[in-house]
């Protein structure tokens, strides 16, 4: 059997070693989910929801577990695994409420009428990329499991351990066997195989727009239903009449969460050019501020990559020569540490300007004008996130329409809610099924025709 070293990126130290799925033990795991499929589909609306609540309670006394793995096996700041597994629990909670509410149509029709009824999809399978663990996990189980599906994970090889620990949760919560399985392994032979295998009816990805185009091609091959979630290069748009202070202090967030390993980062700001030197003067003490340090103390904001090949990629983005305006700190010795770096003035053909950094490098531009913004926050084919800072109401929701992306928030660093919908344009993917309506993409819709004339 093979396995996996999951390193401590903070101290280069193997946290756990984890057995690598095989392609067999694939194919047992998906033929125990063919197995659980009716069971899990026939336990009534109310039964169902009471087990995710119960599901949603073990992950709930279970968060400084599920923390402190994340802590050790991702690096992830305390507080934030913190909020990360609590993220999970409430994601159930929010669609243990669905399905006593997935109820279809009655059409009145010429000699009768049509009904409708939403249909569980099937076997669902979701793959998992390793900077946000947990949260990603949740987003895709939870309304998959509200619409009756039976559910397999593949984590990413490097990050296994919290998903690992939430299905065995789902089992002493009391989920039947074979409706929630974890398979640990490589993208390129599990992930691969729920892709390519015929019982799986839907793959959630969520990762690089590479793989992502891959696993667009395979899920065309059997007409699978897909969710792709992909890479980002957003904005944060800073106009001259914004709060400066609050659009400063709040950059680093934007860009430096998650050691920047976030597809929603805003690794370029855009400065309308008549306060760009004010803003940079606000932007700096606000970056060297940023804590970076030992993830499990409580006062950190930021801890390291996630290996050491992520690091020297991200290091490629900052050559000797660089345009570094000014750094973060980092600390020295083992670990795979990167300070926050802000890069003024880049050419618009640098990497650190058009591609994903994926790391806490953060390119800043000037503009001129509102249509300057527009032009150069498009100029890129991702359209995942972005913000836009500025005391006027109309230039904001003007901006918010004009700009190619997916999420946006205005005057604010975040705009990911589970309980809203999470858009994809260009490049970034599909979108993400998130909010009341999730569960459409987890239900097939059945028509009816039922005659009254005879
Ligand atoms: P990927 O290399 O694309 O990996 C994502 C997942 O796909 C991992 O579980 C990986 O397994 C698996 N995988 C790799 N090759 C596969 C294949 N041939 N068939 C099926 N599965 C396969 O991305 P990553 O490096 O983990 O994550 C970073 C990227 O994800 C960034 O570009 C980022 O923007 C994007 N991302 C996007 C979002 C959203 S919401 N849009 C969220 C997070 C990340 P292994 O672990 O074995 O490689």
């Amino acid at each position: 059997m093979s396995t996996f070293a999951v390193l401590n990126p903070a101290t280069e130290e193997t946290v756990a070693t984890v057995p690598s799925t095989s392609v067999e033990e694939a194919d047992a795991a998906i033929a125990r989910a063919v197995a659980a499929r009716e069971a899990w589909r026939g336990v009534g609306p109310g039964d169902r929801a009471a087990l995710l609540r119960a599901f949603a309670d073990a992950v709930d006394a279970h968060i400084e577990e599920l923390a402190g793995l994340e802590v050790a096996g991702s690096g992830h700041p305390v507080g934030q695994a913190r909020w990360e597994a609590g993220n999970v629990r409430d994601v159930l909670r929010y669609y243990s409420a669905a399905p006593e509410r997935l109820f279809g149509k009655q059409i009145p029709v010429p000699g009768g009428v049509n009904v409708t009824f939403q249909e569980p999809v099937g076997i669902v399978g979701l793959i998992v990329p390793w900077n946000f663990p947990m949260p990603i996990l949740g987003w895709g189980l939870g309304p998959a499991l509200a619409a009756g599906n039976p559910v397999i994970a593949k984590p990413a090889e490097r990050t296994p351990l919290t998903a690992i620990r939430i299905g065995e949760l789902a089992r002493e919560a009391g989920l039947p066997d074979g409706v929630f399985q974890v398979l640990p392994g490589k993208g390129s032979v599990v992930g691969q195989r729920l892709v390519d295998h015929e019982a799986v009816r839907k793959i959630v990805f969520t990762g690089s727009t590479e793989v992502g185009r891959q696993i667009m091609a395979g899920c065309a091959r059997q007409v699978k239903r897909l969710t792709l979630e992909l890479g980002g290069k957003s904005a944060n748009i800073v106009f001259a009449d914004a709060d400066l202070e609050r659009a400063a202090a709040a950059a680093p967030q934007a860009v430096f969460d998650n050691a920047g390993q976030d597809c929603c980062a805003r690794s370029r700001i855009l400065v309308q050019r008549s306060v760009f030197g004010r803003f940079m003067e606000m932007l700096e003490p606000a970056v060297k501020r940023v804590a970076v340090g030992d993830p499990a103390s409580p006062d950190t904001e930021m801890g390291p990559l996630i290996s050491a090949e992520h690091r020297a990629r991200v290091a490629s983005f900052v050559p000797p020569g660089a345009p570094v305006a000014f750094r973060g700190s980092a600390p020295d010795g083992p670990g795979y540490w990167f300070a926050p770096t802000v890069l003024a003035p880049v050419s618009p053909d640098d990497p650190a300007y058009t591609e994903e950094v994926f790391g806490p490098v953060v390119a800043v531009v000037p503009f001129e004008d509102e249509a300057d913004a527009v032009k150069i926050a498009n100029d890129t084919p991702y359209g995942l996130s972005g913000s836009i800072w500025t005391q006027n109401l109309g230039r904001a929701l003007r901006v918010a329409r004009a700009v190619e992306t997916g999420n946006l928030s205005v005057n604010s660093h975040s705009s990911v809610r589970y309980w809203t919908p999470f858009g994809g344009f260009k490049q970034s993917g599909l979108g993400r099924e998130l909010g009341p309506d999730a569960l459409d993409a987890f239900t097939e819709t059945k028509n009816v025709f039922i005659a009254t004339d005879g």
